[in-house]
């Protein structure tokens, strides 16, 4: 910040001060992802109370601005990844940004669905299904986590498959299945404590979900539901006038 920035006594309460000094720095000297000095340090420059600096730091935080880790101290927030609806694996989306994506799987089971996955699957009410959940990274990041039901005829062993690699080659490879159609509907949610603690976010914070089901020459063959971060995340839609 620069010297001119000081905090006076007035009218206007020292943390909205305090608030719009650092969003200037920020704007202006603090490139995304940058870390920001510690309550400490922001109190001794600006002399005042630690509890100003929270306040303040707090608003920039609930706007956006600045985002908390976890045991790391508070960032200057980092662009969102734009999301391109295609029919798009993502491990496929993540090498075209340049990242490195990783997955791990957190469980695979072979359990009878919603009524609701069965009748979008075609499968007989409570007839099994495999289940598999899984934690997509994107360099190393937690950036989404997913919940998906597969069928269990078109894609018969699919435990025994690398989960851990891109499911969209597996199907590939070994069932030659190519997903060619999906409808997928994307709304918001607050995370609950178990995702929270998957993404390394805060219970409550918001989520981006798109639910897919996919299918490949007309047949389905996932149920799959993404929880994306909604810090981490935007999606762009390319939009033709057809009527
Ligand atoms: C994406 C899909 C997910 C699909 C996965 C396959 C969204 C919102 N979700 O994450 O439905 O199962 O890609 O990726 O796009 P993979 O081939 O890398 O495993």
């Amino acid at each position: 910040a620069s010297t001119t920035d000081r905090v006076v006594d007035g009218p206007t309460p020292k943390h909205a001060q305090l608030r719009e000094i650092l969003r200037r720095a920020i704007e202006r000297e603090l490139p995304p992802g940058s870390p920001i000095p510690s309550e400490r340090d922001l109190a001794e420059r600006y002399q005042v109370s630690r509890l100003t600096v929270r306040s303040a730091i707090g608003k920039l935080v609930e706007e956006g601005l600045l985002t908390r880790a976890r045991g790391k101290g508070t960032f200057t927030a980092t662009r969102r990844m734009e999301l391109q609806l295609y029919l798009m694996s993502f491990t496929d989306d993540m090498r075209r940004r340049g990242l490195t994506p990783a997955t791990e799987l957190l469980h695979c089971g072979s359990e009878a669905p919603p009524p609701e996955t069965a009748g979008a699957l075609g499968l007989a009410p409570r007839q099994p299904a495999y289940r598999l959940v899984r934690r997509r990274r994107a360099d190393g990041v937690p950036l989404a986590v997913e919940r998906g039901w597969y069928h269990p005829r078109r894609v018969p062993g699919l435990p025994d498959l690398d989960l851990t690699s891109s499911l969209y080659d597996q199907l590939a490879q070994h069932y030659d299945l190519r997903l060619d159609h999906a409808r997928q509907t994307v709304r918001s949610e607050a995370a609950d404590r178990e995702t929270a603690r998957l993404l390394g976010i805060r219970a409550g914070d918001p989520l981006l979900v798109f639910r897919r089901v996919s299918s490949a020459s007309g047949v389905p063959v996932e149920d799959m539901t993404s929880w994306y971060r909604g810090d981490r995340y935007e999606v762009t839609m390319q939009l033709d006038r057809t009527v």
